[in-house]
């Protein structure tokens, strides 16, 4: 165990004791893969433009120069809202919690002004939605259903969602047609000058 730990400092490049415990490995800062990325009329970036490798991506036609890309620690460090809505998929009630859309946007960079934005999902559903949506009807971007971290084959691993109730007669209507513009398995968020 001490010894495994000791390989994993290692490998990760970092200046470790012989025998270093568990607690000194889990202290190297491991970089997560990317769960979503935000691109478009903004400056600046953490990543370069799309390029052979970012196939998903290119299947989608997505394009960029450059692009903000957040692994799950970066989105967990965000200040986290929740929200209780009735689910569709088994009519329950269930607390999802993650941050605000317009928090993750702000962290990418992008100036909080007008904006068209493009939701975009591992199965390639889409969703375009105002900025000034996103705030009204305060969006988040869910990391956890129920307190569980929201599983990739699931909903997961990030839902872009708001709760009904935030959005003028939206209870009104059929509890399956509420979801539609909550894409789950978000990946990409464009953001378009409006
Ligand atoms: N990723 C993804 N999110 C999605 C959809 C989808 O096909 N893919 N469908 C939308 C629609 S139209 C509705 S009504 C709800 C539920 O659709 P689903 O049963 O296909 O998930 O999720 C919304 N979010
Ligand atoms: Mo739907």
């Amino acid at each position: 165990m001490q010894r495994r730990s000791f390989l994993l400092s290692a490998a990760a490049g970092a200046v470790a004791a012989p025998f270093a415990g568990a607690a000194q490995a889990s202290a190297v800062s491991v970089r997560g893969p990317a769960l979503l990325t935000v691109s478009g009329a903004f400056p600046g970036g953490n990543r370069p433009g799309v390029g052979p490798l970012d196939q998903l991506m290119h299947k989608h036609g997505v394009q960029f120069e450059h692009a903000h890309a957040f692994d799950y620690a970066a989105l967990l460090a965000l200040p986290a809202q929740g929200i209780e809505p009735v689910l569709e998929y088994d009519g329950q009630p269930h607390v999802l919690s993650g941050p605000l859309l317009t928090t993750v946007l702000k962290a990418a960079g992008v100036g909080l002004h007008d904006a068209l934005l493009v939701l975009r999902a591992l199965d390639g559903y889409t969703v375009q939605l105002t900025l000034e949506e996103a705030r009204q009807t305060r969006m988040i971007v869910a990391t956890h259903l129920d307190g569980a971290p929201l599983p990739l084959g699931g909903v997961g691993p990030l839902w872009a969602l708001y709760d009904p109730a935030r959005v003028p007669g939206l209870l009104d209507r059929p509890l399956g047609a509420r979801f539609a513009r909550c894409p789950w398995g978000v990946y990409h968020i464009e953001v378009l000058l409006d």
